[in-house]
């Protein structure tokens, strides 16, 4: 026989894993911290995670900075911690610079999952270290993404010549992490040259200029990977303005909607679309997991698509385009 209390807490165990008891009386706030938020990346994030809040009759609330970086996300993520929301979602601006400040909100008991970027190593639940602390990291895999990168302009490059980087600035762990995946694949090209990285500050004026610059230095520059939108459309923009269409070959990251004109003009060659309403999907839902007593799997890794000429029409393809 069971004693009543055994029977109570089986129950409750099974009520938690069916993931019910708390859904039915609770309505949940959670809050997505967006890196910016006029970034088409964090836009189309928005809206799976608006759509996964919806299933689950929870609120969210969307806020963040005018810009990507810590000075501006800082003060957000506390205006965001004194409402004290069920959850909080947030991609990080920094590997470092956030730790401290979400710090803050996991010692006030808010539940902690970070989207499209990690702090720390990214690693979390571990036990080790100052930033285990987050419960999930949901993104893309960006070592990948740099390394499908490289893969697409050597191969427009036909396997030799000088390239770079078009990147937004060091410490951000996606954006490091492409750099990465880029330069390791690069060395199977022993013909091609990785020139030093372009930091634009994810300023695309900027990104445009530093293409010109290099191109000035360089005039046999032969190909440029932009690692997220704004480096990507700046560096293309500066390719256009140096009349070298064509000849200079970019790859980009990101896929806002004015990359099919790009693709279509041949101005870019690729673009390589993350999955971002993904991310903020299944963010909502981990966190929604968590509330209602699930355990959730530390990381969990989205997609991409690679949108060239040859398939940018197909509508399973231009479906991940993201939204202005
Ligand atoms: O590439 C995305 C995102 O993954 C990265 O962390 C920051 O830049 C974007 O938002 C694109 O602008």
């Amino acid at each position: 026989f069971l004693k009543a209390s055994a029977v109570a807490s089986l129950a409750t165990g099974v009520a938690a894993v069916a993931g019910t008891t708390q859904a039915a009386d609770k309505k949940f706030t959670i809050a997505l911290i967006p890196g910016l938020t006029t970034d088409a990346f964090y836009i189309t994030m928005r809206k799976g995670a608006e759509a996964a809040a919806k299933a689950i009759g929870a609120t969210l609330v969307f806020q963040g900075g005018p810009d990507f970086n810590p000075v501006t996300q800082v003060p957000v993520l506390d205006a965001v911690i004194a409402k004290k929301p069920d959850a909080i979602l947030i991609a990080p601006t920094d590997k470092d610079q956030l730790i401290q400040p979400l710090k803050k909100a996991n010692d006030a008991g808010i539940p902690i999952i970070t989207v499209d970027t990690f702090i720390g190593t990214g690693v979390y639940q571990t036990g080790k270290g100052d930033a285990d602390f987050p419960l999930a990291y949901i993104a893309s895999d960006n070592l990948l993404g740099g390394a499908i990168a490289a893969r697409a302009l050597a191969k427009a490059v036909g396997e030799k010549g000088k390239v770079y980087v078009s990147n937004v600035k060091p410490g951000i762990s996606t954006t490091d992490q492409r750099e990465q995946g880029f330069k390791e694949e690069m060395k199977k090209y022993p013909n091609i040259t990785v020139l030093e990285t372009q930091y634009n500050d994810d300023d695309a004026n900027k990104a445009a200029s530093q293409l010109q610059a290099v191109f000035a230095r360089n005039s046999d520059l032969d190909g440029v990977f932009g690692a997220n939108l704004f480096s990507a459309l700046g560096a293309a923009n500066g390719v256009q303005q140096a009349g070298q269409t064509g000849k200079i070959r970019v790859v980009a990251f990101d896929a806002p909607t004015s990359i099919v004109d790009n693709i279509n003009s041949g101005l870019v060659d690729l673009a390589i679309a993350q999955h971002p309403a993904e991310i903020g999907y299944f963010g909502v839902m981990a966190a929604y997991a968590h509330l209602t007593g699930n355990s959730i799997p530390t990381a969990i890794g989205t997609g991409f698509t690679v949108i060239d000429k040859s398939n940018v029409t197909d509508k399973n393809v231009a479906k991940f385009i993201y939204s202005d």
